[in-house]
Formats: C-alpha cells, structure tokens, sequence
C-alpha cells in the first residue's frame, strides 16, 4: 500500500475556479457542447501556459464565434477582437508589449473567411505571436453555415446538397498555404480524436508557445476539432468522422518547423520619437515653448463639433486644428474626418469631440454645435443638433437658413469675409472665430499662437488671424 503514489488531477489553475457568463450565474462547466474540441484545445492551452510560468504575461485574443466566452474562462489578459482581426490586434498588442504572451485563438469562419487576409499579413510579416486555428468544418456559433474548410460534399446549412468544387470552390488548406510562406517559423497541423493524438497536439501547442517566449516569431497550429452540434453527430461519430473523413483532406503533421536555425529575434520596428510626435500631431509638446500663452483652466465640458462642407472648403482642417487647440487646453479629444472620393468638390466633414473627461468614441450622432458652411451639409445635420444647440451657417452660401427653432443659430458670412480679407481659404477660420468667441472656453489668445504653430505656413499667418479676428468680432455682435 505504502508504495502506491497517487497524482492529482485538478484544473490548471489558469482557468477561474468559477464561471461567471451571467450575472449571478456561477458555473463550474464551459457553454461548449459535449464533445467539442474547444474544450479540449482550451485545457491544453492552459496548461502549457501554466507551466511556462507566463500567465501573468499572457494575452489571451478571443475570437467571434463559439469560443467567443474564452475570457469567462482563462484568467489572463484577455482582448475580444472584431471577427477574424485577431493577428492584427495581436500585432498591437505585441509590438507595444514585446515581453507579453499573445494567444490568438480562432475558427475557420473568424480566420479563414471574415479574417482571411489579416492572418495571411500578421504571417508574413512574422509577427512574434501564437496563433491556434480551430478546424471544425463549420461555422459553430451560428449554426453550421458553409465555412472556408467545409469538406466537398459536406452538408451545411448554406451547402443543403452539400459542398461542390463547381459553386464554392475547394476548401482551404491553411496551413499548407501558411507554411509556404518565408516568416513563419513553426506550422503543425494536429487532431483531437483520442488520447495518442490528444498527446501530439499537447507537444505542438506546448512547442508554438515554447517559441513566442523565445522570440522565435510566427507559429500555428491547425486543430482538428469536433462540432458534434454543427456536424449533427454523436461525440463519438465525431471524432470518426475527424480520422476518417476529415483528415484525409486535411493530413496531420508538421508542416514547417524553422524553429532551431532562427535566431531569437526581437524585431525592432520604428518607434517614434518625442520631436516626430511633435510634429505629427501634438500640439502638447510644443506648450514647452517659450512663448506659450497661459492656458486657461479647464472647464466641465463636453462639445461635439460637426463640420461640413464641400472637400476644398477647409472642413478637415479647421477641425484639426480645433482639436489641436482643444489638446494644448489639456482637453481630451478626438477627430474623426469623412469624406468622399473627389479630392475637391466632395463633400466632407468631420466630428472632434472636446471634453474635460475621457472619450469612448470619436462617432458624433447628434452635435452640440454643427459649422455647415454649403446648403447640403446644411440639410443633411440640422435635425442632428441637440436641442439647445448651436448651428452656425455661411450664410454667404447658404439662402436658406435653418428651420429649427430650439436651437441658436449664428448665420455669418465667413467666405465673403475671407474673400475680402485675401482667400477664400480663409473662410474655416472665421468660422473657428465665432465658434471660440459664442463658445468661450478656448483662450482667443492661444487660438491665435495655435493656429500659427500648427498650420506652420508663415504667408497664412497674417491672413488667419484677420480671419479670426472678423469670427471674433462677429461672435461678439451676436452674444450682445
Ligand atoms: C462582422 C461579423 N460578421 C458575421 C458575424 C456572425 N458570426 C458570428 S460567429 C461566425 C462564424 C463562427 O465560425 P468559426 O469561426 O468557424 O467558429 P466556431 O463557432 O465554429 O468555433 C459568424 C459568421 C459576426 N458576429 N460579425
Ligand atoms: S456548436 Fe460546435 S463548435 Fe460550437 S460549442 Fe457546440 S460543438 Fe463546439
């Protein structure tokens, strides 16, 4: 008796000791169906996690589609990426964190289909990340349709007659496409049918890690997985169908394995310095100056600015540099620009946002203010603007004023004025003019030093601050 030794066997200590889908629920099972691969592949992952001591670094990228539950499950980092953008949010993620884990795992539909093209890219540019790729022939979350792996002759919800070479083409073979492909360092194709291959796959998922943790660059790893639901099987018909049917087209086996010659590599890619910044986009950095006006404090606000107008007409830019301005005020903020294809004459707009808390979103559904400087900017935004608002208009360009009667409307006519002033061009900061004087929250002083800085083009100089000043004044009238 005394000799027997006994292991226990217990949950890797990754997963949560309990699941907590919804509120109040705590489940000690996953939501897969019995016999799903999932399942498997997730304990395997796990594990291999665990006993590399790299949980606590580890990044976990759930897919959209049956395993979309994994961060209820693993207690690691855990990201919720957009169907199939696994390889390129993991590409973010690792590049700003080169001594993180990232687990990119996702099905046929997330990375053959929908995701297709970002994990050809994230692949070729050999991106230092583990990516698992869950064959299972079918679309499992939504209900079987036709995936990219579906087998001919495979019945699917979208392939009734099943699968034909004729009308859906042959299914892909990702990881014979990966492994043709230069960076990759490791591509396994495995199956989990039973203990044996289980214990192979255990060796490839240990391995891909094995070579993220020493900078070897792109590994993957094909699992061929069960859907018993999807495939309207038993579990054990299932992995029948896995060994004979499903293998033949799809063989396990290594299928590139460069992991020994390459050299454990942290790529340096191009990082930007502090100057570049400055001269991309923040205007934060250049308050270090010496002759920065004194920055107001700032105030509880929270504009939404719509600008629209024709391309050409200097939408864009005004709120580029409103958002600037906003910036060097210590303001969050964000801008979002549209515009159609015609480089001039399209129309354009954009949305900044201005705030003293955080922003969520760059989207502008219904703005504080709305700077429509042509008659269809004008149509398209008034019911937009929030009740209390402000529309202002060129009413140069504009006949017909605005019907609203809840909101202030500030008609002016800014081209006209830019017109006499010198340019036409002008215009946007007229209207960056009264927007600041009716608004008050921005320092007129800073607005002049901004705009010089930002827009940086010294025989415009003159020109804009006239143009401001004319917004100036034209606000003032309207406030009295
Ligand atoms: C942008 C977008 N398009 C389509 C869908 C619908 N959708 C959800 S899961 C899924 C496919 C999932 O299949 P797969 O990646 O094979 O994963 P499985 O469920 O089989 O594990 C689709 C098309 C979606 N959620 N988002
Ligand atoms: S539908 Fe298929 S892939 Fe989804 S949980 Fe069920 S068996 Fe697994």
């Amino acid at each position: 008796m005394n000799n027997i030794q006994s292991t226990i066997l217990q949950k890797a200590p990754i997963f949560y000791d309990e699941f907590e889908r919804k509120a109040g629920t705590q489940l000690k099972t996953t939501h897969y169906c019995p016999g799903c691969g999932h399942g498997i592949l997730h304990k395997l992952v796990a594990e291999a996690l665990v006993d590399f001591g790299v949980i606590d670094k580890t990044v976990f990228l759930s897919p959209v589609g049956c395993s979309v539950f994994a961060y209820y499950y693993f207690q690691t980092g855990n990201i919720q990426s957009a169907h199939g953008r696994n390889p390129a949010v993991g590409t973010g993620y690792k590049r700003a964190n080169p001594d993180s884990i990232v687990i990119s795992y996702q099905g046929d539909g997330d990375l053959a289909a929908i995701g297709g093209n970002n994990i050809l890219q994230a692949a070729n540019r050999g991106e230092n990340i583990t990516v698992f790729f869950v064959n299972n022939a079918t679309y499992g979350m939504t209900g079987g349709q036709m995936a990219p792996t579906t087998l001919i002759g495979q019945k699917s919800t979208t392939t009734p007659r099943g699968r034909t070479v004729q009308n859906e083409g042959y299914p892909l073979k990702m990881s014979e496409i990966i492994s043709t492909l230069e960076a990759p360092v490791y591509v396994e194709r495995v199956m989990l049918t039973n203990p044996k291959n289980i214990t192979k796959a255990r060796k490839a998922v240990r391995k891909a890690i094995k070579n993220q943790i020493d900078n070897k660059g792109f590994s993957f790893v094909e699992v061929l997985s069960a859907c018993p639901t999807g495939w309207k099987k038993t579990p054990q018909e299932s992995k029948g169908w896995i060994t004979d049917v499903m293998e033949k087209y799809f063989p396990v086996g290594l299928k590139k394995d460069v992991s020994e010659e390459r050299e454990p590599t942290i790529v340096k890619r191009w990082k930007a310095k502090y100057d570049d910044f400055h001269k991309l986009l923040d205007i934060k950095s250049l308050n270090s100056l010496p002759d920065v006006p004194k920055i107001p404090k700032t105030q509880n606000i929270s504009e939404e600015i719509k600008i629209a107008g024709f391309g050409g007409q200097g939408v864009l830019s005004l709120g580029y540099v409103l958002a600037n301005i906003g910036m060097g005020h210590n303001y969050e903020v964000s801008w979002l620009p549209s515009y159609g294809p015609e480089m001039r004459g399209g129309t354009a707009n954009c949305s900044v946002k201005i705030s003293d808390d955080r922003i969520g979103a760059p989207i502008i559904s219904n703005p504080t203010t709305l700077i429509a400087l042509n008659k269809p900017s004008l149509d398209k935004f008034e019911n937009d603007v929030v009740a209390g608002g402000n529309i202002i208009y060129d009413s140069g360009l504009i006949d017909t004023p605005p019907k609203r009667t809840d909101v202030n409307i500030y008609p002016i006519k800014a081209t006209e004025i830019a017109d006499k002033l010198g340019s036409t061009k002008a215009a946007n900061m007229v209207l960056f003019g009264i927007y600041a004087e009716l608004t008050g929250y921005l320092s007129k002083e800073y607005i002049e030093w901004g705009v010089n800085h930002i827009i940086n083009k010294k025989k415009f100089n003159e020109l804009n601050i006239n143009a401001l000043h004319k917004g100036f004044e034209s606000g003032q009238k309207h406030k009295n």
